[in-house]
């Protein structure tokens, strides 16, 4: 499978002790790495390459942001973790923050975005009963085909791809997927009165960076509001100034129910993720009824404020639409035999391969890793160009020139 490019030995040592001793629910690209800053990774062998995954959008701020890096470590010799048994001198602060930040009454804190997800789940059924008085046990809640919303039985039960749900039933019940980008598909299944939500990603990233018509966001919020359902949106990966707005249904200055945060809320340095409402839905929980350990641990609360800080100070969503732009309008220039699809909004993007070998994604990858950037396939034919927000001109013109260079070498 890696039959175009050598691995040194080096290298190799490290891909057997994961081969021998680690799950294997991975395929990942043989590079092992060591050290990053700002776009750039560095491997092992000391060799340097773009980084054009971001750790699938967490990296936002660029590698170990030195601010980002600063507050963990000076919060990390103070205090880490109280639980929520007891308050934290931060856990406050921070609420008042993000908050203030993105505009709603309350937020729920958490760590990793299926976390999030699941938290986002359990307040819409809560909203279900106790305010849209929706009979016990009926809710139900409607997702998009293709959606990826993480990884727990609850979340893969609404899943459409077999790789995600093969033997791993029994499932949960409760919802009902529809076409993404659809709008009649939502209003026919809204009919239901037993509907308490529409959970989407705004744009479908793990399908391959699907980006809905223009108008779908507005399309979402009236129906929504039309069928007293809430309004769910998954910004994990498609916030935080990725697609080149602070959030994606910024594009449409359209306001979710509910906001999914996680990934670049602490700009990959630590898992931090978080679910945003107004009152009215977010006070239906009360005392007991869901937490965690880690959520709102006074190390995630200072990384959290400062990666948001960062994004605002360097004008991160600006730079991503300018570069977005460039690198889209560059790759379409490259005029390849190989390309079929340039698609993607600000920093988000996916081509979509066209080749005889359906391995083709996956050769050109390892092509590009052998130039100086990586990237990863996603459902065979597609890759995700998504580098981080700090990426300035030259550099989007030099990858450019290696994605050149390896379609080229491409047999
Ligand atoms: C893996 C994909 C990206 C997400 C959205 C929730 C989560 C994710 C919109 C869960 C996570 C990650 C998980 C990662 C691969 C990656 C991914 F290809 F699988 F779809 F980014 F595109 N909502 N996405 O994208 O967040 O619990 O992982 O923190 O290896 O599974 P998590």
């Amino acid at each position: 499978m890696n039959s175009t490019i050598a691995i040194s030995a080096n290298t190799q040592k490290y891909l057997d002790l994961e081969e021998k001793y680690g799950a294997h629910n991975y395929h990942p690209l043989p590079v092992v790495l060591n050290r990053g800053e700002g776009v750039f990774l560095y491997d092992v062998d000391g060799k340097r390459y773009y980084d054009f995954l971001s750790g699938y959008s967490a990296v936002n701020q660029g590698h170990c942001h030195p601010k980002i890096v600063a507050a963990l470590v000076e919060q990390a010799q103070k205090l880490t973790l109280t639980s929520r048994a007891f308050h934290n001198n931060l856990l406050g602060q921070y609420e008042k923050y993000i908050t203030g930040y993105f505009g709603y009454d309350k937020v729920l804190p958490m760590n990793t975005g299926v976390e999030a997800v699941e938290t986002a789940i359990k307040i819409s059924r809560k909203w279900a009963y106790e305010v849209k008085g929706i009979e016990a046990g009926k809710a139900k809640i409607i997702v998009c085909d293709g959606n990826f919303h993480g990884r727990t039985i609850n979340v893969i039960s609404f899943s459409s791809d077999p790789a995600a749900t093969n033997n791993f039933g029994p499932f949960v019940s409760g919802y009902v997927s529809i076409p993404h980008n659809d709008l009649h598909a939502l209003e026919k299944a809204l009919q239901d009165e037993n509907v308490c939500a529409f959970l989407f990603e705004p744009i479908q990233g793990e399908a391959g960076v699907v980006v809905p018509d223009a108008g779908y966001y507005t399309g979402v919020r009236n129906l929504c509001l039309e069928y007293n359902v809430l309004m769910v949106a998954d910004e994990i990966q498609s916030g935080l100034a990725r697609t080149g707005k602070m959030l994606a249904c910024d594009h449409e200055n359209v306001r979710p129910d509910i906001l999914i945060l996680g990934k670049a809320l602490s700009g990959g340095v630590l898992p931090v993720s978080a679910v945003l409402c107004d009152d009215e839905i977010m006070m239906t929980i009360k005392p007991g009824e869901h937490g965690s350990t880690y959520g709102g641990n006074p190390l995630a609360c200072t990384v959290a404020m400062t990666a948001l800080q960062v994004l605002k100070d360097e004008n991160m969503s600006a730079n991503a639409e300018a570069m977005g732009n460039l690198l889209r309008d560059e790759l379409k220039k490259l005029n390849s035999p190989h390309i079929s699809i340039v698609r993607g909004m600000g920093l988000l993007n996916a081509i979509v391969i066209k080749h005889t070998n359906p391995e083709a994604a996956w050769e050109l990858c390892l092509l590009l890793k052998e130039n100086g950037l990586l990237a990863k396939p996603t459902h065979g034919d597609k890759i995700r160009f998504a580098p981080p927000l700090v990426i300035t001109k030259e550099q989007v013109m030099e990858c450019v020139g290696i994605i050149e260079r390896s379609l080229k070498q491409l047999a």
